[in-house]
């Protein structure tokens, strides 16, 4: 294996725990907004997320969960109408301060940064979502401690594509084996193991039940020196936060 390079981070369900009061929230205001009765609920949501992309995700919720919906003729122009409305909600409620970071995420992040390692995102959501997130949640300048952020329709064909690591990797001229990636989806892990990379995957509600093949380690949270993680599947070494040590011999190199 040769040697850790960068660390790839996912942000939805990676960084911070955005979905069921986060996104969902910004697509039902957007939807009563423009005066539609769509209510999306915690549990419609949970099977809606089998979709990334949010534009996506309302055109298959047309087509799968309100089939009875008379669609205005220009259906892209309308989904994507929802979709800014939408972005203004959710970028609106970060910098509210409503999402924070998952715990031991700032930690890790720091300790990297020290050691000189190289940090990306790679992400199916919108690049507002990404620098609202970041410099809510992390830190005013935390845009500028990512060498490349790779977000939204950057790729045609979205998670569980791999195109969306490839794309980052491609920028930042490293290959798979020098990188490692941060994942908390079946769709995520999916895409990151397409594109050759070693994944670390950490659950939340949504996708505790995923099945997460190929996965180096499965825990529940990244942990934190006072709030140890639990190991639902793989080694920990007796480690029971994430730090760079476990990140590195998780690697392998
Ligand atoms: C994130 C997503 C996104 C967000 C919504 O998946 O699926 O679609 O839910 O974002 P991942 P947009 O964590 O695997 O990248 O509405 O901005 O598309
Ligand atoms: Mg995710």
């Amino acid at each position: 294996m040769s040697k850790l390079k960068a660390l790839l981070f996912d942000v939805d369900g990676t960084l911070a725990d955005t979905e069921r009061d986060g996104h969902r929230v910004a697509f039902n205001r957007a939807f009563a907004e423009a005066g539609l009765d769509w209510e999306w609920s915690e549990e419609l949501y949970g099977k809606l997320l089998a979709v990334t992309g949010g534009k996506e995700r309302i055109r298959y919720y047309l087509d799968n969960f309100n089939t009875a919906f008379e669609r205005p003729e220009a259906l892209d122009e309308f989904i994507a109408g929802l979709h800014a409305s939408k972005t203004r909600h959710y970028v609106q409620m970060l910098s509210e301060g409503m999402i924070p970071l998952r715990p031991g995420v700032r930690r890790l992040i720091d300790e990297a940064r020290a050691a000189g390692m190289r940090l990306a995102v790679a992400t199916t959501t919108t690049p507002e979502n990404v620098s609202a997130l970041l410099e809510n949640a992390m830190d005013p300048d935390a845009m500028s401690w990512f060498e490349v952020i790779a977000a939204g329709d950057i790729v045609p064909a979205k998670k569980p594509a791999p195109d969306i690591y490839t794309w980052a990797m491609e920028q930042m001229q490293l290959k798979p084996e020098e990188c490692i990636a941060f994942e908390d989806s079946h769709n995520g892990i999916r895409s990151s193991r397409g594109a050759e990379l070693t994944t670390i995957v950490s659950v939340n509600g949504y996708t505790a039940d995923e099945e997460f093949d190929g996965a180096a380690i499965i825990l529940d949270n990244w942990g934190e020196p006072e709030q140890p993680f639990t190991v639902i599947e793989g080694d920990a070494g007796g480690s029971s936060y994430l730090d760079l040590e476990m990140v590195k011999r998780l690697h392998g190199g």
